[in-house]
């Protein structure tokens, strides 16, 4: 095993999440981004949130080693299992964040325009005070926080190629994340987010 990653441990009030910037090296972290790019069955599924119904702005899969489905934003997806090259980023992360994990929901932000709005990993599959492991390959895109309660706490960071971000404890009660989208011209970014749904 490697030596231990850099670790930087946000500093948010009722929350618990830490930013690992160079868990993949440059060279890894592209070929994984190739790799995943080409052999995942990409989707872009129709959502419901308040009520309106349309594309959502991202590609998507699910994968596990088990065959619960994900559930949100009135979507439900089924797992195909775990390809070799997920499962070695999988076990990597494993070993950082001190949990194994049955399920990955993989995203595909495209462009700019791609983006992920307001919201906390709180489906209630995912239990109570969940852990969320977030694998960043390609363009890096802006990840803003806000308290649900506080409207003036909030937090941006920069998730970078290579990166990993692990958000556990009370993070998913007290907090909400977005992807905005950016004008700026930029290339994909491909996100694997690895879950336990038992
Ligand atoms: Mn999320």
């Amino acid at each position: 095993m490697l030596f231990p990653p850099e670790e930087i441990k946000l500093n948010i009030k009722e929350g618990d999440i830490s930013y690992y910037p160079k868990v993949f090296n440059e060279t890894e972290a592209f070929k994984y981004f190739n790799t995943i790019l080409k052999e995942t069955n990409w989707n872009q599924d129709n959502i419901t949130v308040y009520g309106k119904t349309y594309p959502q702005p991202r590609l998507t899969a699910l994968f596990a080693n088990n065959q619960k489905p994900y559930s949100y934003s009135n979507i439900t997806m089924y797992p195909e299992s775990f390809s070799k090259t997920l499962l070695k980023i999988k076990h990597r992360i494993e070993t950082i964040a001190h949990e194994e994990f049955t399920t990955c929901l993989a995203n595909l932000y495209r462009h700019g325009l791609d983006s992920n709005g307001w919201h906390s990993d709180n489906e209630k599959e995912l239990g109570r005070n969940p852990i969320i492991a977030s694998v960043s390959f390609g363009e890096e895109r802006t990840f803003s926080l806000k308290h649900k309660n506080n409207k003036n706490l909030k937090h941006k960071l920069v998730l970078e190629h290579g990166s990993l971000l692990i958000m556990k404890g009370e993070t998913q009660n007290n907090w909400l994340h977005q992807i905005a989208k950016t004008k700026r011209k930029i290339k994909p970014r491909i996100n694997l987010t690895f879950r336990i749904i038992k």
